[in-house]
């Protein structure tokens, strides 16, 4: 009964005490990166409490593992992003503001910053897309670069509070590695030179048919 009493006390003591935990449903779109190539990401997740008004979702596309860094391509802005939450395509911008969400970019990481007068529900399932796959308002038309050399990429998703304090957090493993061999110029000399033989000889053979 006292250690309840006193635990209670303590709680009242944290009026900003806010429990963290996992969010649920977690999934990170490709599961395997072409090294150097830029590639469209989509991430998706459900928040097990609410995302407060001026919150923030962070998202580092590299935070642990061996292939290194990712990187942006040259322009790349909230204009590539879409942002949607329980189905519905968010308004972005630069900053957040009582109209929009801003997107924020960093090396290889960036945060979404909610609208200041907008929370996110508990329960709601948040789904971020970068790239050309990014078609709400103007389509994306740049994208996150995948590291430059193949290993392991782990993209690492928590959930802010306003003040800046941790709420929920998720992660996913992702590969990286060397671009699939291109059909070389070889392979396609000796397709062409089996195939004309074939239909050079099915003439033939036409021919003398016709000639029997
Ligand atoms: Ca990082
Ligand atoms: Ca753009
Ligand atoms: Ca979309």
């Amino acid at each position: 009964m006292k250690k309840i009493a006193l635990f209670s006390i303590l709680l009242l003591l944290m009026p900003n005490l806010v429990q963290a935990g996992s969010l649920t449903g977690v999934t990170v779109s490709p599961s395997n990166y072409t090294i150097s190539t830029g590639t469209n990401i989509t991430i998706t997740f459900t928040t097990p409490q609410e995302i407060p008004a001026d919150g923030r979702i962070y998202v580092d596309l590299f935070n642990d593992g061996t292939a290194g860094t990712f990187s942006k391509e040259a322009g790349l802005d909230y204009t590539d992003y879409d942002v949607s939450v329980g189905g519905v395509d968010q308004i972005l911008a630069a900053d957040n503001s009582t109209n929009a969400m801003g997107v924020e970019q960093f090396d290889d990481w960036f945060y979404i910053h909610l609208k200041t007068n907008a929370a996110i529900p508990l329960g709601s399932e948040i789904i971020i897309q970068i790239g050309t796959n990014a078609t709400f308002g103007s389509t994306g038309d740049k994208q996150w670069i995948a590291p430059s050399s193949s290993g392991t990429a782990l993209t690492a998703i928590r959930t802010d509070d306003e003040n800046d304090g941790a709420l929920d957090s998720g992660s996913q493993w992702e590969t990286i590695s060397a671009a699939a061999p291109e059909f070389s110029d070889f392979m396609m000399i000796l397709i062409l030179v089996v195939g004309g033989m074939m239909t050079w000889k099915m003439m033939l053979q036409q021919k003398q048919n016709m000639t029997v």
